[in-house]
């Protein structure tokens, strides 16, 4: 039976090296981002049997875990690579990716004139309160949706990217799971694709985002929007997620789509119950080994609801951000909301008191000097 080992960062701290201390006193700068980690949750999976232990960092080197197994050392490895930009962003600090949905159940369903002018003055509010990604879906994944056909999803999403383009700096991401709408999206000047299905939904899906040259954002879910929060199964969902993103990342390697162009995402809420999502919460530094940025969605969700008695998906906002605190606190990279100056607000205040340093905290959003 096949033994299967995954390391997860833990015990985070101000990474403060300037490349001459000894690493391991001060800690592992992960993934060249503003946190370094300081032990190491081993875990290992052999059928069934899951064992999980924590080590120091100085333990982990003493019973020479990266070189009694391979896998050790390149997850070890991985954690430490700094990250490349996504589309000319740098990950090296978090960053929040603002909501622009163009679906009827939203504020606006793009197709009409008022429509498409309602999502892009969203979105430029979305811009100016700190989102430096903006995402733009005429799909609803949400729980029980429906699947919107190709041309209608198109009609609602183009005219928004149209117009938007020429009036942001910011990135736009074109949330879909169709290989023609990413197709068509790239043409309009889509920076980035988003793909709740991980490019698993639409055959075509993944060589045309291959081809489109665009970074893919690959969401994690187990079975479709409409049934997917039913029944959903998991040996240990944690070790599962991250076995399935790890496969899509190969997969998207081996249609020729460079690791350097991939995020990950666990995707909270899709095909997950409450323990499933909270599990995945607290171990989120573990998506990490995968050597590519991570993405937390856990904006105004379900889960929050859950935790905290909130039936109003619009008074989920307090929950929203400590959700997307825990993310960044286990160095997650990008962080999607609907409430982008609560969370900016929110993350420049906690980012100032982790690192200890106020000068990047803030400031007005144009200047985008900001920690985060
Ligand atoms: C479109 N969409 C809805 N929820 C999402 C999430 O959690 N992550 C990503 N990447 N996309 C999402």
């Amino acid at each position: 039976m096949q033994r299967s080992i995954y390391l997860r960062p833990v015990g985070f701290v101000a990474n403060q090296q300037n490349g001459e201390e000894d690493e391991v006193w001060g800690g592992i700068p992960l993934a060249g981002g503003p946190f370094a980690f300081t032990a190491l949750e081993i875990t290992e999976r052999q059928g069934a049997g899951v064992q999980r232990r924590v080590c120091t960092l100085g333990e982990f080197f003493e019973r020479d875990w990266g070189r009694r197994t391979l896998a050790a050392s390149d997850l070890f490895e991985a954690l430490r690579q700094p990250r490349g930009r996504i589309a000319g962003l740098s990950m090296d600090r978090p960053r929040i990716m603002g909501i622009v949905n163009v679906t009827p159940d939203s504020f606006s369903d793009g197709g009409s004139f008022d429509g498409v002018q309602a999502a892009v003055d969203h979105a430029l509010r979305l811009e100016e309160a700190g989102a430096e990604i903006l995402d733009i879906g005429g799909e609803s994944t949400r729980p029980g949706s429906d699947t919107v056909p190709l041309e209608e999803e198109l009609r609602r999403v183009l005219p928004v990217l149209e117009a938007l383009r020429s009036k942001t700096d910011a990135l736009i991401s074109v949330d879909t799971r169709k290989g023609r709408v990413m197709l068509a999206a790239a043409e309009a000047g889509a920076d980035i694709l988003n793909d709740v299905s991980a490019l698993t939904y639409d055959p075509e899906a993944l060589q045309i985002a291959a081809e489109t040259g665009l970074p893919v954002m690959l969401m994690h879910s187990q079975g479709d929007p409409k049934t997917m929060n039913d029944e959903p199964q998991y040996g240990d969902v944690v070790l599962d997620v991250f076995d399935f993103l790890e496969r899509r990342v190969h997969a998207c390697e081996a249609a020729g789509m460079p690791r350097e162009k991939v995020i990950v995402d666990p995707g909270i809420g899709f095909g997950k119950h409450l323990h499933h999502n909270v599990a995945v919460l607290s171990a989120m530094s573990l998506f990490h080994t995968l050597g590519v940025p991570v993405l937390l969605g856990a904006s105004r969700k379900k889960l929050i609801g859950q935790l905290c008695d909130v039936n109003d998906p619009t008074a989920r906002v307090p929950g929203s951000i400590a959700a997307a605190l825990s993310a960044v606190a286990q160095g997650v990279q990008i962080v999607r909301v609907h409430d982008v100056a609560a969370t900016k607000q929110a993350l420049s205040v906690w980012m100032a008191v982790q690192l200890g340093d106020e000068r990047g905290a803030a400031g007005p959003a144009s200047t985008r000097s900001g920690l985060c």
